[in-house]
């Protein structure tokens, strides 16, 4: 459907953020979305900017929040649920509250957590643990385990409970490790092992699992070429082996270095949760995370997915909509910018500037009439 602008600004009565990206009012990065209790919850880390020192060049990330939306169209910010400055074992100074997730077992919501470490290691490193931090609510509050899970060296924990009930941990550091979890979701209840026949070349790393049709598919990003793309393997066992297939959503075409992503289906339809710098596009440790759908192929495989800013949902036509997250727009006549480059979370304004030069936007529920 084509709409020009002027047509739908007189319907603007509330403001509805579900475009790319979903959060327009900080920085999110390494979304990991879950389906809890029929709503979509997604925790993201949370860049932030830090002008001087070692962090001005490189991620710096001090605490989580958790958003969710029963509609994809609007986002809850539930607020901070944890950060450096409440887990004993952390680092306090560090910024590394780097890529989460969490998963729900027997009514209790498990949140993982990669971060640096207080005590230095034999290595002579602080290097990174993954923590544990536990709530009765998806949003929280999350109560911090003291200590990071004993045998892991690593970020970007992900955890997989399969049908059988037998949890599984996946995390980087190089190679894409997994283990069992116990049934207390703290402990390993087998030794780390090196996930094989991924790429061996270029960085790999926020390994996501999910099984769909009895077929695990492992998902991840890695560096074929100059930034991450994403790609993935599919087998017949949580720990592999695991087949190798490809990229399903290439490198951006703007130079953000990382993309990190998760995948769920909601509603009968799958999607992709991933990040871009669209905030900070000069900076790319400042992150946005986007959300696009994700359709698999007859044989199983995942089509490759083109990222979008109109994103998913269906917008509201009583709603603000963000013309500039458009569907698709004339092949001339149409610019998009910020609104005040010096200020991003003001937003971007839309620039017609040709005759006949059109923007369109889908997916938008009239009502009657
Ligand atoms: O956000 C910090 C790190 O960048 C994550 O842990 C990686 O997956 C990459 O996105």
């Amino acid at each position: 459907m084509k709409i020009l602008p002027f047509i739908l600004s007189i319907f603007t009565i509330t403001f509805a953020l579900s475009q790319n990206p979903l959060i327009q009012d900080q920085y999110t990065a390494d979304p990991t979305a879950r389906v809890f209790n029929g709503k979509v919850y997604v925790y993201p880390s949370h860049d932030i900017r830090i002008d001087t020192g070692r962090f001005s060049n490189w991620f710096a990330m001090e605490d989580y929040h958790v958003f969710s939306s029963e509609n994809l169209t609007e986002w809850t910010d539930h607020g901070t649920i944890l950060s450096q400055n409440n887990v004993e074992w952390v680092d306090s100074n560090s910024y590394s509250m780097w890529a989460p997730d969490c998963i729900e077992r027997n009514g209790k919501f498990y949140f993982y957590f990669p971060a640096n470490k207080k005590v230095i290691g034999e290595n002579g490193r602080k290097g990174f643990g993954i923590g544990v931090a536990i709530a009765e609510k998806a949003e929280g509050p999350y109560i911090p385990q003291a200590n990071p899970i004993e045998g892991i060296n690593g970020i970007d924990p992900n955890v997989l409970i399969d049908k059988d009930g037998q949890a599984y941990i996946y995390w980087s550091m190089g190679n894409i490790y997994v283990a069992k979890l116990k049934e207390n979701m703290l402990e390993l209840d087998s030794e780390p092992q090196i996930i094989a026949n991924l790429p061996e070349k270029g960085l790999k790393e926020g390994p996501f699992v999910f099984e769909r049709n009895g077929i695990y598919y492992l998902t991840f990003p890695h560096v074929e070429n100059k930034t991450e793309r994403l790609e993935y393997a599919m087998g017949n066992n949580p720990m592999g082996p695991f087949e190798l297939k490809g990229a399903f959503m290439d490198e951006s075409t703007t130079g953000c270095w990382t993309n990190h992503h998760s995948i769920i289906e909601f509603q009968k339809q799958w999607y992709l949760f991933y990040h871009h710098n669209d905030l900070s596009p000069a900076f790319d440790k400042n992150r946005s995370i986007r959300a696009d759908s994700l359709f698999f192929k007859p044989d199983g495989t995942i089509q490759e997915i083109m990222p979008t800013l109109r994103g998913i949902g269906i917008t509201n036509a009583n709603t603000e909509i963000q013309l500039d997250r458009y569907s698709a727009i004339s092949f001339e006549g149409v610019a998009i910018d910020f609104i005040d480059t010096l200020k991003p979370f003001q937003g971007w304004k839309t620039i017609l500037n040709q005759e006949n030069a059109w923007i369109s936007y889908n997916q938008v529920e009239f009502e009657n009439g």
